[in-house]
């Protein structure tokens, strides 16, 4: 018996603190690259990346809206995760996520591990939301 998907983005959810960069904004390479440390919920099929990286895990994940300003929301549907090359950044650890708008950002972790549970539950976000 197939669940609704809603039941299978929910699985999904994830938080944490990453460091996060902008470097296209709706096709436009933004001239400068600024990382920052910030608090990131994956929920719903939206991957958010708050100002600040202090909010707390249980009440980000519930309600991260009411919590603290969302500087990025970046709607999974259409779009597309890889490795980022090495000339987009010198550190180690680095994924690259397009959106469908044609913006895109760097997230990455000094932890291997970390990281990569980040990259399975985007990636696994991205190609639920494109089956249906
Ligand atoms: O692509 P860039 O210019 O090498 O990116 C670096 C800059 O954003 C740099 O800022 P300043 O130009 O203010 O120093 C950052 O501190 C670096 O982290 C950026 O390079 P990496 O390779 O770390 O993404």
């Amino acid at each position: 018996q197939a669940s609704p998907p809603e039941e299978k983005i929910k699985t999904l959810d994830k938080a944490g603190v990453l460091h996060r960069t902008k470097t296209v904004d709706k096709g436009k390479r933004l001239r400068k690259k600024h990382w920052s440390t910030s608090w990131t919920v994956l929920e719903g099929g939206v991957l958010t990346f708050f100002k600040d990286s202090k909010t707390s895990a249980a009440g980000g994940l519930r309600q991260p809206s009411k919590l603290s300003t969302p500087e990025y929301t970046v709607e999974l549907k259409g779009a597309s995760l890889s490795w980022a090359p090495k000339d987009k950044s010198s550190k180690k650890n680095v994924l690259e996520l397009r959106s469908r708008d044609g913006s895109e950002y760097l997230i990455q972790h000094d932890s291997e591990a970390i990281i990569s549970t980040w990259h399975k539950a985007i990636a696994e976000g991205i190609s639920e939301l494109s089956a249906d």
